[in-house]
C-alpha cells in the first residue's frame, strides 16, 4: 500500500524544550516516568477516526476542503477499497504519531449498505481489515462506538424514539458494533446520545423517553456480560448540539440517571472537554465531580472557543485548563480502562497533510505538560496541604461527632447558646492560582 503522509516520513520523536523542530515533541516524552507510571501509560492517548480520516472539512456553508482521496461518494460493496484506504492512511498516522489507541465509530471505519444486514456483513470486513493493521502496527482500540445520530431513520432518536421499530434497529446496531469493539480488544465501549433528546416538548413524553433509554441502557449491560466484554461502557455527557435538549446534560445528570436505573457501578461517563464548557461548567468541575460520584472513565481531549458557542472540537492547547483536570485525574489515581481521546478536527483551512500532525503533537504536549503540573503539584502537596488543613476542624472532636451522628440539630442548638463566635480564615484562591502558575512556568 502506498504511503498517504508523505512529509511526515519518520516517526515523530521527542526533542525536549530546546528543540525547533516542528515536528517533534518538545513535552511527550513517552518512556518518561512521572509519579511511578510512564507517560505513555498515564495519558493513554488515543486519535479519534471520525474527524481525521472520516471528514473532509465539510461544514453547513460549504463543502468538503481537505484532502481525503478516500471520501469519495460510493456506498456499500464498492466502497469497500476506498474504506481500506483510508484505514491504512489511518493506521500510517498512529504509527508515525506513535499513538497508542485509536476509537471509532462504525461508520467512520466501514461503508454502509442497503440494508442492515449488508452493513453488518461491510462492517465485519473492516473489522477483519482493523485487526490485521492492529497487529501488525501494535495499536490498541480505546473504544468503539454506533453512530446512531447521522442516518436519516434517527431523525427522532435511537433508544428514546417514538417508535419501537427504531429502538429495536438502534438496539441491533449497538450489539453489532459492541461486538466488533469486543472482537478489536476495546478497552471500553461509548454511548454519546446525540439525538438522545428533544426539540420540543409539545411533542415529547419526556418519563417515556427516560425509560426507554434506561431500558436500551441496561440492555446494553447485559449483553456486555453475555458476551464477556471485560471493557467499560461510558456515557458521554452533553447539553445540546444536535437536539435542543440531550438527556445526557453533563456528569451530575448522568450520575442521577444511573442511579435511578440501578446502573452504576456498570456505566461510567466520558467526558469532553468541549461538552463541558457547553453545559456552562468546565472541564475540572465535571471531572471533580465524576470523581466524586464515582462514574469517572475517559476523555474526550479538545478545546472549545470563547466566542463560538457550539462543540468547535478544537485540539486542546490550553496547559492551565487541562493541568486542572489532570490534577483531578491524577488524585483519583489515573485512568485505569479510560485515556484521552482527541475527539478535535482540523481548522478547515489547514488543509497540508501534516497538518494533522502539527494539530496532534500540540496536544499531545499539551496534555504531556499538563500531566507533568499535576504531578509535581501533588508531589509536593503544594494544593493539597491547603486543602487539608482547611478542613481539619472535621478531625477535631465537634466534626467527628456530627459525622459519627453524635449531634442532632437541637443538639448543637443547645451547644450553640453557649459557645462562642465561629471564626473565619481565609479561602487562598488568588494564592493558589498563583501557585498553579508557578508550577506551569518552573516544571521541566
Ligand atoms: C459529539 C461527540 C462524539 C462522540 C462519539 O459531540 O463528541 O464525537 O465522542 O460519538
Ligand atoms: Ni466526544
Ligand atoms: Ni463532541
Amino acid at each position: 500500500m502506498s504511503e498517504f503522509f508523505t512529509t511526515v516520513p519518520e516517526p515523530i520523536a521527542y526533542e525536549g524544550l530546546d528543540s525547533d523542530n516542528p515536528l517533534a515533541f518538545r513535552w511527550y516524552d513517552a518512556d518518561r516516568v512521572v509519579a511511578g507510571k510512564t507517560m505513555a501509560e498515564h495519558l493513554r492517548f488515543a486519535v479519534a477516526y471520525w474527524h481525521s480520516f472520516a471528514w473532509d472539512g465539510l461544514d453547513i456553508f460549504g463543502a468538503g476542503t481537505l484532502d481525503r482521496p478516500w471520501i469519495d461518494g460510493t456506498a456499500g460493496e464498492a466502497a469497500l477499497p476506498a474504506a481500506k484506504a483510508k484505514m491504512a492512511a489511518a493506521f500510517e498516522f498512529f504509527e508515525k504519531l506513535g499513538v497508542p489507541f485509536f476509537c471509532f465509530h462504525d461508520v467512520d471505519i466501514a461503508p454502509t449498505g442497503s440494508t442492515f444486514k449488508e452493513s453488518a456483513v461491510l462492517l465485519d470486513q473492516m473489522v477483519d481489515e482493523a485487526q490485521g493493521h492492529m497487529a501488525r502496527t501494535g495499536t490498541q482500540l480505546l473504544w468503539g462506538t454506533a453512530n446512531l445520530f447521522s442516518n436519516p431513520r434517527f431523525q427522532a432518536g435511537a433508544a428514546t424514539n417514538p417508535d419501537p421499530e427504531l429502538f429495536a434497529y438502534a438496539a441491533a446496531q449497538v450489539c453489532h458494533c459492541l461486538e466488533a469493539t469486543n472482537r478489536l480488544g476495546g478497552a471500553n465501549y461509548v454511548l454519546w446520545g446525540g439525538r438522545e433528546g428533544y426539540e420540543t416538548l409539545l411533542n415529547t413524553d419526556l418519563a417515556r423517553e427516560l425509560d426507554q433509554l434506561g431500558r436500551f441502557l441496561t440492555m446494553v449491560v447485559e449483553h456486555k456480560h453475555e458476551i464477556g466484554f471485560t471493557g467499560t461502557i461510558l456515557l458521554e455527557p452533553k447539553p445540546f448540539e444536535p437536539t435542543k435538549h440531550q438527556y445526557d446534560f453533563d456528569v451530575a445528570a448522568c450520575q442521577a440517571f444511573l442511579a435511578k436505573y440501578d446502573l452504576l457501578g456498570e456505566v461510567f461517563v466520558n467526558i469532553e472537554v468541549n461538552h463541558a464548557t457547553l453545559a456552562g461548567h468546565d472541564f475540572h468541575h465535571e471531572i471533580a465531580a465524576a470523581v466524586a460520584g464515582g462514574v469517572f472513565g475517559s476523555i474526550d481531549a479538545n478545546a472549545g472557543d470563547d466566542r463560538l458557542g457550539w462543540d468547535v472540537d478544537r485540539f486542546p492547547v490550553s496547559v492551565e485548563q487541562m493541568t486542572l483536570g489532570m490534577l483531578e485525574i491524577l488524585r483519583a489515581g489515573g485512568f485505569t480502562t479510560g485515556g484521552l481521546n482527541f475527539d478535535a478536527k482540523l481548522r478547515r483551512q489547514s488543509i497540508e497533510r501534516d497538518d494533522l500532525f502539527h494539530a496532534h503533537i500540540g496536544g499531545m504536549d499539551t496534555m504531556a505538560h499538563a500531566l507533568l503540573v499535576a504531578a509535581a503539584l501533588l508531589e509536593d502537596a503544594a494544593i493539597d496541604g491547603f486543602r487539608a488543613e482547611r478542613y481539619a476542624g472535621w478531625q477535631q472532636p465537634l466534626g467527628q461527632q456530627i459525622l459519627n451522628d453524635e449531634h442532632t440539630l437541637a443538639s448543637l442548638h443547645d451547644r450553640a447558646m453557649g459557645a462562642p463566635e465561629p471564626g473565619r480564615s481565609s479561602g487562598r484562591q488568588e494564592h493558589l492560582e498563583n501557585i498553579v502558575a508557578k508550577y506551569i512556568d518552573r516544571v521541566r
